[in-house]
């Protein structure tokens, strides 16, 4: 599979071997294209070979957070609980690896460092770090919107004596923290579901908490049997109903109709206290408006803010845990005890807005002028989300243009798919796309799929090159922002913002809503590419 300049051009040279690359891969081979994956870890999996903390797992459910695309492969696998573990997630993304005989076009511990388009050849040459070469027709980008971590500066972090680990690239060993003083600094996702985990096993647990989090119960547990018989009876309906949600899941607990402001306090109460008791992200349907008004949201938010108060025993530790912004700005974290974790003896939270972090030491940090002695510090600090991973490429277009002068005021593409001036360029997942607010796996089969039907039509009209237009692409970058401005998402300091991370440009970076975006990439598919240029042109 490894080309060298002298041979002719692969089709498609796909970076990263998580779910998008693996099934890009598998689609390509499909359509009797030329693929190699090349991938920078030690294995397939992606999102599910790097976090590996503990309690690491999917905040969809298994039966919808898995591909659709084969009825063989989904009436096959069998998931073991409401949501899956890590473990069995990098499983799933093994088996699909074994499953379609993957492995002999994925080129593991190889990582791309440069990729330039070549004019003369209308073709992308791509070098690994070790030096390795390929020149590709296309190039897919399939590196995941959330694989750069983000490891905050903080003052005197190297001299800290004990160890320091990231949510995000943990070590692939077991890691024994029993009986330690450990502090988590985050309290996102990753940091909800590794504080809840390690609370009982540690002797002292200190949250670091910069930004309180919505936490809404998973219930998580052995996969019900006759709720897997049911959806497997019937699983392509199952998938076809998830992808006309605005999420591309959920159809199992469809959102209501009404409005927050149409029914009694009593009935709302009653409403919101029946999907916390089912779980998951279904809360936010409760109500229709519950995303687009803020009044509506505010009593979303109070619900929960309720929970915390009754949950958590010290009035002080619960007034800090309460959040006060949009519910739903942030990803709500879908927890299994999150907040009762505050009621351990050996658990304490500090609250880094009245007390912020202002150097570690060789034994612990000080943070508001207080000590804390710790053994080991876990960063559950997130992600340069989105963009990060594209931006620490050597990523060059036509004329030699850097995609870091490309996207120097933020992530310019075109239905988050391409970008102007990058030819025969494609992002899976990338900026501009629905893949943040979407079940990923939904959003993956759906753009590889778009990929596909994109590179066969052309193929058979002879056509060499696809690029954007610089018009489509700030065009739809105002659209996404405009999507964006008609929701609450624009209330909070988010990575769906870029800001997460010091001086990252502030552009709202998903698009809301999965079944326009599918609509409007078919139009474009119909109308002959518009927003593109070919080349040569199709008559
Ligand atoms: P998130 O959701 O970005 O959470 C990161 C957490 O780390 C969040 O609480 C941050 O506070 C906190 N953070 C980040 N930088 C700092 C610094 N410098 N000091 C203190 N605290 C900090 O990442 P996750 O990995 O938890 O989840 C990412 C996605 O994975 C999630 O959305 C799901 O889709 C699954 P902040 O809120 O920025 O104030």
């Amino acid at each position: 599979m490894q080309t060298t300049n002298s041979t002719p051009p692969i089709d498609l040279l796909i970076v990263g071997a998580g779910f998008g690359g693996l099934y890009m891969l598998h689609t390509a081979r499909q359509r009797g294209l030329t693929a190699l994956v090349v991938e920078a870890a030690g294995g397939v999996g992606g999102t599910w070979y790097h976090n590996r903390y503990p309690g690491a797992r999917v905040d969809i459910q298994s039966l919808e957070y898995s591909f659709g695309f084969d009825d063989a492969l989904q009436q096959d696998w069998c998931w073991t609980e409401r949501y899956a573990a890590q473990p069995e997630l990098l499983a799933y993304a093994n088996h699909m690896a074994d499953r379609y005989a993957l492995r002999d076009g994925i080129l593991l511990d190889t990582r791309i460092a440069t990729a330039h388009w070549d004019e003369a050849a209308l073709c992308w040459q791509v070098a690994a770090q070790d030096g390795r070469h390929w020149s590709a027709r296309h190039l897919v980008l399939a590196t995941g919107p959330l694989s750069t971590p983000n490891q905050p500066d903080f003052p005197g972090l190297q001299e800290f004596k004990g160890r320091v680990l990231h949510t995000a690239a943990w070590p692939h060993e077991p890691v024994d923290l029993a009986g330690l003083r450990v502090g988590v600094v985050g309290t996102g996702s990753s940091g909800v579901q590794t504080i809840t985990t390690l609370a009982p096993e540690v002797a002292q647990l200190t949250v670091f908490q910069r930004t309180p989090s919505y936490a809404v119960p998973a219930h998580n547990g052995p996969l019900d049997k006759a709720l897997e018989a049911q959806v497997k009876a019937d699983y392509p309906a199952f998938r076809e109903r998830n992808r006309r949600t605005m999420g591309g899941f959920g159809s199992m607990l469809p959102p209501n109709t009404f409005s927050a402001l149409s029914v009694s306090a009593d009935e709302r109460e009653r409403m919101f206290e029946e999907r916390w008791q089912i779980g998951g992200f279904g809360l936010l349907g409760t109500f229709n408006d519950l995303i687009v008004n803020p009044v509506a949201n505010e009593l979303a938010g109070e619900f929960v803010r309720n929970k915390i108060r009754s949950i958590v025993k010290d009035p002080a530790t619960a007034a800090a845990l309460c959040p006060t912004h949009p519910i739903g700005c942030k990803r709500l974290c879908v927890d299994t005890g999150y907040y009762a974790t505050f009621n351990r003896p050996n658990v304490r939270l500090v609250d880094l807005q009245a007390a912020p972090i202002e150097r570690f030491t060789a034994s612990g940090l000080v943070a508001g002028g207080v000590e804390h002695t710790l053994d080991a510090i876990v960063l559950a600090t997130g992600f340069d989300a989105m963009t990060g991973t594209l931006l620490r490429l050597d990523l060059r277009g036509r004329g030699g243009r850097r995609i870091q002068d490309h996207w120097q005021a933020g992530p310019l593409n075109y239905l988050g798919l391409c970008l102007s001036g990058f030819p025969n360029l494609f992002t899976l997942t990338g900026p501009g796309a629905t893949a943040a607010f979407t079940n990923v796996i939904v959003a993956i089969e759906h753009q590889v799929q778009w990929i596909a039907d994109t590179l066969t039509d052309l193929r058979a009209r002879g056509v060499r090159t696809l690029e954007a237009t610089p018009e489509a692409e700030a065009d739809w970058v105002a659209h996404v922002n405009a999507v964006a401005a008609r929701t609450i998402y624009l209330g909070c300091n988010s990575w769906y913002l870029g800001a997460n991370i010091p001086g990252k440009p502030r552009i709202f970076m998903p698009l809301f809503g999965f079944p326009a975006y599918v609509q409007k990439c078919a139009d474009v598919q119909q109308q002959g590419y518009a927003g593109f240029q070919l080349a040569p042109a199709v008559p």
